[in-house]
């Protein structure tokens, strides 16, 4: 029984999760918001690992280590900037969450902690981000109900939890 939640707060200041998940760009090399936070936590050496990954699709993940933070390891995932929604952001999108759970089961990894990928810089509709997200993970958990413990989202403002929430109890099984 995986249990999916919800909290509020800043996904780099104590233990959620074995992994938390950067909302990155297809750099890997930094950049505001979530992995500006992320990098200045982790400390430098984050920096030097991303380096040698030579960037991520969007819609892609990667794993590195976590350096300073206080979790084991960061996948780094690429979400889609909104350009209107009918460039296949919904689809991207949802790729983020797969590709970061597949990732996080690949290295057995049992708890995962992700922000609200794209809704902040990129600009996608936190709610329709919101219904995407709870879908995606809620899929993969009922293809594979014994791989994690946890998966939650850390959320950093009191109206992206109530978009969280509000999908979080619409679409339950
Ligand atoms: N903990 C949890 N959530 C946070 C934190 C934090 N410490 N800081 C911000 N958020 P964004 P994106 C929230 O912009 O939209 C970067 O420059 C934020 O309030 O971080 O995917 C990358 O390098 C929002 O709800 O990610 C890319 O260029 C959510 O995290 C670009 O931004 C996502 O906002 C990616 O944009």
């Amino acid at each position: 029984m995986t249990l999916i939640r919800s909290v509020l707060g800043d996904i780099t200041e104590r233990h959620y999760a074995d992994a938390i998940v950067n909302a990155a760009n297809e750099s890997l090399l930094g950049g505001g918001g979530v992995d500006g936070a992320i990098h200045r936590a982790a400390g430098p050496e984050l920096l030097a690992e991303c380096r040698t990954l030579h960037g991520c699709r969007t819609g892609q993940a990667k794993l590195t280590k976590a350096y300073r933070l206080p979790c084991n390891f960061v996948i780094h995932t690429v979400g889609p900037i909104w350009r209107g929604g009918s460039h296949g952001e919904a689809d991207l999108l949802r790729e983020c969450y797969l590709h970061a759970l597949e990732l996080a089961m690949a290295h057995g990894i049992s708890s995962v902690a992700f922000p609200s990928i794209s809704t902040g810089v990129y600009a996608y509709p936190v709610h329709q981000a919101a219904e995407i997200a709870v879908r995606a993970v809620r899929d993969v958990i009922r293809e594979y109900p014994d791989a994690f413990e946890e998966v939650l989202w850390v959320l950093f403002d009191e109206r992206t939890k109530m978009a969280y929430d509000c999908a979080l109890a619409s679409d339950s099984d």
